[in-house]
């Protein structure tokens, strides 16, 4: 390359690559808010899927719409939801006033709670599979357990 030309291209190379590295950064940390809404939309989708199970449980039963939901549950499961708990989102707004309660972010039982309701979802996407509509309700029984014990020691009270 002619000298003159590098010495145009260069800088533009370097700002290109600062500003790449500056958006790198920003992706590393969402703001709160941002965390925030992700976690709430993620069981929002949790919540449509544990309906469809439980519907198709009582109701009638199609074993694909059963995989469909249960495999959704628990890829979110295994998504590594604790990234949106990160320092900063103990308090404050996503789509609406986050329901958490700041023990959540202290007390060792949340890593257990959380623990459970993967292994509870994992099991269900492997019950689904077989379908076994009795084994898929117990099954999803035992994961709207791990549900409920997060909420009564970790979710504010409506
Ligand atoms: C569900 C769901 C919850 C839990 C909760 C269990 O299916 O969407 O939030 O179970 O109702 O107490």
């Amino acid at each position: 390359m002619k000298q003159r030309l590098k010495n145009v291209v260069a800088p533009i190379l370097a700002v290109a690559a600062l500003a790449a590295a500056a958006t790198a950064v920003a992706q590393q940390a969402p703001k709160p808010e941002q965390l925030i809404k992700w976690r709430q939309s993620a069981y929002q989708v949790i919540a449509w899927n544990t309906g469809r199970v439980k519907a198709n449980v009582d109701g009638q039963y199609n074993k694909e719409e059963v995989i469909k939901a249960a495999n959704t549950i628990a890829a979110i499961a295994n998504s590594g939801l604790g990234a949106l708990y990160a320092p900063g989102t103990e308090t404050g707004k996503g789509w609406h006033d986050t329901a958490v309660k700041p023990e959540l972010f202290t007390d060792k039982k949340a890593g257990e709670v959380a623990a459970n309701f993967n292994k509870e979802a994992n099991e269900l996407a492997k019950v689904a599979a077989l379908g076994d509509v009795a084994a898929v309700k117990t099954q999803l029984g035992k994961l709207q357990g791990t549900c409920k014990a997060c909420h009564d020691d970790f979710r504010k009270k409506d």
